[in-house]
Order: structure tokens, then sequence, then C-alpha cells
């Protein structure tokens, strides 16, 4: 078979959408007419033969499967993984070997708690899903864009999952954690504080998928060869540096775009803009986990980088985008059980929860045992085994031997291989079968400490705004008390700036800790975005506001200079026909002012003549755009002609505002590296 016949996980393409193919039934018998039902005479009723008719409306009502429970809104990327540093002598994985091995992989990016028409730009953790497809079958690194979880050990995670979804009564809200059940399950549980501590800083608002981390969260493990192993958590470090929006416009943005990363991923691909993430591993024994303050077993701690630094192994590079969202996106199956030779799991409760529930979700969503046939899924790997039927089997085992041992000769198929073959590691286990949680798991608040305390003023002063939405949308007191109870555990500051927010005067008494908190903890720049940003202006995006008689030049200076940095530029004019610049070109517009406000950009620049800048003064969009982008401290440049709109909405200049020139629209650039100037906002 021809490429052109193979699908991209090399399965046969059945089904073409050719203009100069004659249209067949899923049967394929050719169709001659798809825009009428049999009747029986022009008005007569439609006959139960037409066999057409009746096949197109049956396979449109199943259209639909069971969307995921959780991470239902999703959205994935093929890409691939390339090894920089061989790693043989702590694993033997066939994947980690050889340097400059390029292996395919799929990525999928989600949100948690909103249903599949959910926005994009909700506050919620983001899943960052891999499937490798490596030589020895496939890895899933199922991770997210947070080091830590909620919750320690999976028999809650329904319940945390069923808190934050909508309410059973109501069905609202959806979406969104700002709501009393979310709050009173948290406030019950004291170890999902330091999670939150993330979940209300600007972690879950992320400017764009390709702007954030990802996380393995477990402790996993590594063994080579000789079977020795070594502890291991995963890392993901986006080359693109760190990025978030703020609150009020992740509101705006929901409002503007729904599908605001989606779109951004998309166009970025589109556009030969790769997003590529560094793989880091943190490696530590046993020595270092006996001493390590918390239990590396537990999902709700991290591993401090400055106690364990993340050593970098390879680059993921995610450069194309799926051929068809449904048969990739929607019907890609993770399952944290799947891992290869030489990566093992832990005793970390969660995980070992995990390992059944991925399996068993994709039976009811996928509806059979055989998704690994779908091409997404399907191992680039041979794969041999007496595995056969079940609901849409695409291949079975040749020959007449189906079971194992047989003795059909070299026919008879495979074997198992015990130096090639998958091995546990053969860890000692002893023990009293118990349902408990270890002591070494009660320290709920010192982590979510450190996490505040390495955090810059701007990002303290978020989560604490962040809090205080949160809990403002809980119609319960006793719900906002409890919480602050917790916080008071972390710091005083926090707890004291979100009594404020509500209007609590009298803090409640602080929490009975299970554990005393550690309260030394040194701060963890790693923890911080603000300190992670980018160097420079490449792959964001600004919104070019132009009126009619901008000048030529300028414009064209602008779009060179941001073009030079690999940044994209979107043309913001009053109509989407475009603009008549000063040379009496005409300009197209991306965006006609009413449908492209200025949170769809990192920066903004308002080129406008004379008449224009005026005529835009008294126009509402025009003034909210600069508005907004002065409320959420994002550069701006600026024309003397933008002067009336912006007198009209406060803005005036400060250093965060460029005075454009064409010469200038290198310093604009520069100053656009910054991404916001935040000194606005510190009042
Ligand atoms: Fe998941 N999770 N999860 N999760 N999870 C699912 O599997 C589950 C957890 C994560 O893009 C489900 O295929 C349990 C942690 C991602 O397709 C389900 C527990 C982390 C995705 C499931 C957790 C994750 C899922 C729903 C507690 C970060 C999206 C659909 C022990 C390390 C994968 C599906 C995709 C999806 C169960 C906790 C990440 C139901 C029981 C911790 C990125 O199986």
């Amino acid at each position: 078979m021809t490429d052109e016949t193979l699908d991209k996980g090399g399965a046969p393409r059945q089904q073409t959408t050719d203009r100069n193919r004659t249209m067949t039934t899923a049967q394929g018998g050719p169709i001659a007419d798809d825009q009428n039902s049999l009747t029986a005479g022009p008005r007569g009723p439609v006959l139960l033969e037409d066999h057409v008719m009746r096949e197109k409306i049956f396979h449109f009502d199943h259209e639909r499967i069971p969307e995921r429970v959780v991470h239902a809104r999703g959205y994935g990327v093929h890409g691939h993984f390339e090894l920089t540093e061989a790693i043989p002598e702590l694993s033997c994985a066939d994947i980690f070997q050889r340097v400059g091995e390029k292996t395919p992989t799929f990525t999928r990016f989600s949100t948690v708690a909103g249903n599949k028409g959910s926005a994009d730009l909700a506050r919620d953790v983001r899943g960052f899903a891999t499937k490798f497809y490596t030589r020895e079958g496939n890895w899933d690194l199922v991770g997210n864009n947070i080091p830590v979880f909620f919750i320690q050990d999976a028999i809650k995670f329904p319940d945390l999952i069923h808190s934050v979804k909508e309410a059973p009564d109501r069905g609202f809200p959806q979406a969104q954690s700002a709501h009393d059940n979310f709050w009173d399950f948290i406030s019950l549980s004291p170890e999902a504080i330091h999670m939150t501590l993330w979940q209300m800083s600007d972690r879950t608002i992320p400017r764009s998928l390709r702007f954030m981390e990802g996380f393995g969260v477990h402790t996993f493990r590594l063994v080579n060869a000789e079977g020795k192993s070594h502890y291991v958590k995963f890392h993901w470090k986006p080359k693109q540096g760190l990025q978030s929006v703020v609150w009020n416009e992740a509101l705006k943005i929901n409002g503007a775009d729904p599908d605001f990363h989606r779109r951004d991923m998309w166009d970025a691909i589109d556009a030969g803009d790769f997003p590529q993430w560094d793989l880091g591993i943190q490696v530590f024994d046993d020595a270092f986990a006996d001493a390590f303050e918390f239990d590396i077993l537990d999902a709700t701690k991290l591993i401090p980088e400055e106690q364990v630094p993340v050593r970098i192994i390879g680059t993921l590079t995610l450069d194309a985008n799926v051929e068809n969202f449904f048969a990739e996106t929607e019907q890609v199956a993770f399952c944290t059980q799947n891992i290869v030779r030489g990566i093992d799991h832990t005793n970390d409760p969660l995980l070992q929860g995990r390992n059944f529930s991925y399996l068993d979700t994709q039976l009811k969503r996928l509806g059979g045992p055989n998704f690994t046939h779908i091409p997404v899924n399907a191992p680039k790997c041979p794969v041999h085994n007496f595995q056969q039927d079940g609901h849409m089997a695409m291949r079975n085992p040749k020959g007449r031997a189906n079971y194992e041992p047989n003795s059909w000769g070299e026919d008879g198929g495979p074997r198992e291989n015990p130096e090639l073959g998958f091995q546990s590691y053969p860890e000692q286990v002893d023990g009293i079968k118990q349902r408990t949680r270890s002591e070494t798991f009660a320290d709920h608040y010192s982590q979510a400490r450190q996490f505040w305390i390495s955090q810059t003023e701007i990002e303290q002063d978020h989560i604490i705004a962040g809090y205080t939405f949160e809990l403002s949308k809980c119609e319960h007191e006793k719900i906002r008390l409890r919480m602050l109870s917790h916080l008071r555990n972390v710091h005083k500051d926090l707890a004291k700036g979100v009594a404020d927010g509500l209007g609590v005067t009298e803090l409640p008494e602080a929490a009975t800790p299970a554990r005393a908190p550690i309260t030394d903890l040194p701060p963890s720049d790693a923890l911080s975005i603000l300190k992670n940003g980018p160097k420079s202006f490449a792959g964001r995006k600004l919104g070019l506001f132009i009126s009619d008689g901008a000048d030529a030049d300028l414009v064209s200076a602008l779009e060179k200079a941001f073009e030079a940095e690999g940044a994209m530029v979107a043309i913001v004019a009053p109509r989407i026909g475009g603009a008549t610049l000063s040379d009496g070109s005409v300009k197209a517009a991306d965006e006609k002012i009413d449908g492209g406000p200025s949170v769809l950009f990192d920066a903004v620049a308002l080129v406008f003549s004379q008449e224009g800048g005026e005529a835009l003064s008294a126009n509402k969009p025009a003034m909210d755009f600069v508005s907004d982008a002065y409320a959420h401290a994002k550069v701006i440049g600026w024309t003397d002609a933008a002067q009336p709109l912006m007198k009209a909405v406060g803005a005036s200049p400060d250093a965060g505002m460029a005075k454009l020139s064409e010469e200038g629209a290198g310093d604009f650039v520069t100053l656009c590296r910054k991404l916001r100037h935040w000194e606005r906002t510190l009042g």
C-alpha cells in the first residue's frame, strides 16, 4: 500500500472524501441521490426499504461516545521525542539508549473538570499526557501541569471529582471550582491544601498550552539491565518559557474565544512554530528517600529542584496537528499501566489506583477490549500474542494455534522471553493487610508554605485574589471559615489577605494539624512562574490595531520587527475588510475590533491616523481594547493619534508603554519581551 492509502497510525484509510470519487454507502454501494429520501410518490410516505437514508441516519444517531469522566475537554497533537542524553546506567528502557534517536509521540492536553464543550480558560489543572510509541511498546506518561495532586489515595478520587463537577441536583456550576461543594470537600481534606495553592496561582490559567510545564507527579522507578533501581520524577520544561494570563483576562477570553488554547496550538503548529519541551528527570535512591522530609510515595508532595536537580535527557517536539479530531484526540486511550521494560511503578497508592482506573475507563468509553487496534493507540512495533475476538477486532492471531504453550512447531506462534520481556522490580513487600494512611503522609502544610514563600509579590497577590474569588462564590460561611483555618497554617499573610478580601474581621482558630508543619523550608525559585518566564517575545502575539489612514511604513516596520522576533501579528481594525493605509494600500484585518479584544494578544499597538484616532476615542470596543490591555499590565505601543482613546480610558503613558516610530519598532519589541508591566498593578 502506498503512504497515501495509510493514515498516520499506519492503518488502511478506508474512507475518503475526495471530490472526484462517487459517494457510497458504508457497504461501498454507489449512491445516486443523497438529497431525497425514497418516497411513494412526490408527497407520499418514506419507504422503510430506503437503505441509503436509514444507514446514514443510523450512523449519525450513534456518532457520540461517552466523554471522559474527567479531562473531557482536550486537544491532541502528534510529535516526536529525541533523546539527547542516554541513560543506560539508570534504565534499560529502549527509548533511553541511543542519543539522537527519535520516538514518535502523541500528546493530549486537557482541562479536568469541565465537560467536552466547556471553555479553555477555566481555572483548572491541565492534563499533559504523552504516549511514546517506543520500539518496545507504548509508554504513557499521563501527567499534569502541576507537580502535586489533591489527594493521597485513589479511593478518594470519585469524591474529589464529584465535589468539583456539577452538583447532582441542579446540574451546575460546571468547569469551575468556585462553589460550595468543592471547597466543602477541600476544607474537610487537609491533604489537598498544598495543591490548592498551585490551583489558586496563575498555573491554572496558562496563556497557552505551549507555555506550561508538565509533571509525571508520582515517583516512578528506573531499572537498568542489571536490575538496579533508582527512583525518578519526570518533568516537562517548555522551551518557550512559562506564561499565564490574569484572572480577569481569563474570564474575558472565555467569552471572546472559548477555544483559545486549542486554536493557539493549532495555529502555532500550522505556522511551523513547533513547541518543544525538555524531558527532565529527578533521580534519587533509597538513602535520599529515607532522609527526605516527606514520603516520596505521597503525591501531595514534590521534591524541590534545589534538593534533587532536574537532569535533561531529551526533547519533545510537537509538529503535526491531528487529521481528524475524533479519530485521534477523542479515541486516544492513555493508561498509566502502559509502561515499558526499564521503567516501573512504585507503591504510591494514587498511582496504583490509577493503574486500574485508566484501563477500566477505556472499556466504557471505547466500547471493547480492542481499543489498541485503533491507529492512535496501536503500538508502532510488532504485536504478537494470542488475544483474540471481542468487539471490533481488526486483527486476530493467524493459523491454528491460539493458545500457549502449544506444539505446532515453528508456526506455533510467539513465546515469552525472560531476557527481553518486562520484569517487575523485585521489591520486598511484607505487611499486615490494613486500611490506614501512613504516618509519613501526615504533613499537609509545610510544602504549601514553601510554595507561598517562593512566589513573587505579584504572584502572591494573585493567589490571594484566587482564593478570595473562589471562596466568595461559596454560599456557606462555615466553608469560607474552615478554609481560612487551614490557610492560617500555611502563612499568616495569606490567611490575612484572603480574610480581608472576604470581609472576615476575626480569623478563625487555626486547624489542628495532624503533624506540626516544618516552617523553615527554603524558597524554591522553580515554583514561580514569573521567575521562569521567556527571554523573548517569540511565539507570542501582537494585536496591531489600525485605523484608516494609519502610517503604512510604521505598520510594515512593526510587522517586520515582530516577525524577526518569531512572534505573530494579528491586524485588528474597525472593519473586517481592513483599513486603507496612508499610502492608499488596503490592509486586510484578521479581527474586527468587536471580535478581537486585547485579551487575545500578549501586547498591543495602536496605530491610527488623527481622524481615525478621534473617531475611535468614543468607540466602546476600542475603549475596552485599550482599557483591558492597560488593566492587564500589557505592553502597549502608541502613536500620538491614539492619545484621545487612551485618555478616554485613563491609560496614561508609563514605562510599560512605548511611543512608536518606524525606527523605534525594535525598542517596542524589546519592551514586549517583559510580557507585562506588573508595576502598573502594584498601586
Ligand atoms: Fe487521571 N484519569 N486519575 N490523573 N488523568 C483520567 O482516564 C484517575 C490523576 C490524567 O488526555 C481518566 O482516559 C484516578 C493524576 C490525565 O486522555 C480516568 C486518579 C494525574 C488524564 C482517570 C487520577 C492524572 C486523566 C478519565 C486518582 C496526573 C487525561 C479518562 C488516583 C499525574 C488523559 C481517561 C487523556 C484521565 C482516573 C488522578 C492525569 C478516569 C482514579 C494524579 C492527563 O481513568
